[in-house]
């Protein structure tokens, strides 16, 4: 279901960039999320890509990113299958790229393996005076801004000095809209992909060069938030339980994506919760994570053993899995509830 919302939003981008019809557009890499996409996904890429630049005849820079590179430098890209459409310009693995495009000077810089690599990449990107606008694009973390990371394993940092003397730098990565320089912006993702998202408004950019100006254009997306963190100390579990459905209803989340945190668990509380009430949150809800987090006041687990009361049945053992525990021993939890079943039966 988010992969249908996910190439919602990248068609939705497509349609408008071809109506405003530029001159120039660029993609910063990591089109795909994985090195090997899926049949679907790739379908979906090659018919937008037609559209924008085979059909269309906008010319198209992609960028490989650290998501698409494989780390085999000879295992070949999955954006290498697109090379033969008109109009579209791909720099994968192996080193900066340049393409000339009307009068601008395209320097593309695709995700490099290593950090010796992507200085050596670098050493060769320079604004090409000869050319009227010199343009600039990179995949990475802009050194020294921390918040631009998104903590992967493999992510660049791209050292600022480098972005100095062209008239645009397009970055890559990050997945919020953000200013990095007068002249360097991240254009952001078209859909949200992580709760860290939630606020951030989704899209791209139109860039005009001269007089220079940078405007973000927004794209419609799935609502996404988090519910006000639930204390449950002193309640049972299905008191819980209701009180998570009131909170879910008063925003409605049949077409959300919504994360709940209770926080103050007690054991008793977790194994009384009714599972089939939280089964029904999960179906009716578009999207719904819910994390319980052990109270931090209550020992530690030592097993309900015999004495237990409450439901430690199949359906506890099924609420175990689609719910995210913080503090608590999962597979203690269910090793009692199969114990328990074992006995009772
Ligand atoms: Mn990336």
């Amino acid at each position: 279901m988010r992969q249908e919302d996910i190439i919602a939003g990248f068609t939705q981008a497509v349609d408008a960039i071809i109506a405003i019809n530029p001159s120039l557009c660029i993609h910063s890499g990591d089109l795909f999320h994985a090195v090997k996409p899926s049949n679907r996904i790739m379908a979906v890429a090659a018919e937008q890509l037609h559209r924008l630049a085979g059909d269309k005849g906008i010319p198209t820079v992609v960028i490989g990113g650290n998501h698409d590179t494989p780390r085999q430098p000879h295992a070949g890209t999955a954006l290498e299958v697109f090379h033969h459409i008109d109009n579209l310009y791909i720099a994968v693995g192996g080193g900066p790229q340049s393409f000339a495009v009307g009068d601008v000077r395209v320097q593309a810089v695709p995700h490099c393996l290593t950090a010796s690599l992507l200085k050596e990449a670098l050493a060769s990107c320079r604004p090409d005076s000869n050319a009227r606008y010199n343009v600039l694009v990179m995949h990475g973390v802009a050194a020294g801004m921390p918040e631009f990371s998104m903590a992967d394993l493999g992510e660049q940092e791209l050292p600022l000095e480098i972005m100095e003397g062209f008239d645009y730098v397009a970055l890559g990565h990050f997945h919020n809209h953000a200013k990095v320089a007068s002249r360097a912006y991240y254009a952001g993702s078209t859909d949200r992909l992580s709760q860290a998202e939630r606020d951030a408004a989704k899209g791209f950019v139109v860039v005009d060069l001269e007089p220079f100006s940078v405007q973000f254009h927004e794209i419609a997306c799935r609502p996404m938030l988090t519910i006000d963190t639930i204390d449950a100390t002193g309640k049972r579990g299905d008191q819980l339980a209701d009180l998570i459905k009131e909170q879910l209803q008063s925003i409605d989340s049949s077409d959300k994506i919504v994360r709940v945190k209770v926080e103050g668990v007690s054991e008793e509380t977790l194994r009384t919760i009714p599972a089939e009430v939280i089964a029904s949150l999960k179906r009716d809800s578009f999207s719904l994570d819910i994390t319980f987090e052990k109270d931090r006041s209550e020992a530690p687990a030592v097993g309900f053993g015999r004495s237990a009361i409450g439901r430690l049945d199949k359906g506890f053992l099924q609420f175990l899995e689609v719910v995210d525990l913080e503090g608590f021993d999962r597979d203690l939890l269910s090793r009692e509830a199969l114990k328990y079943l074992a006995e009772s039966e």
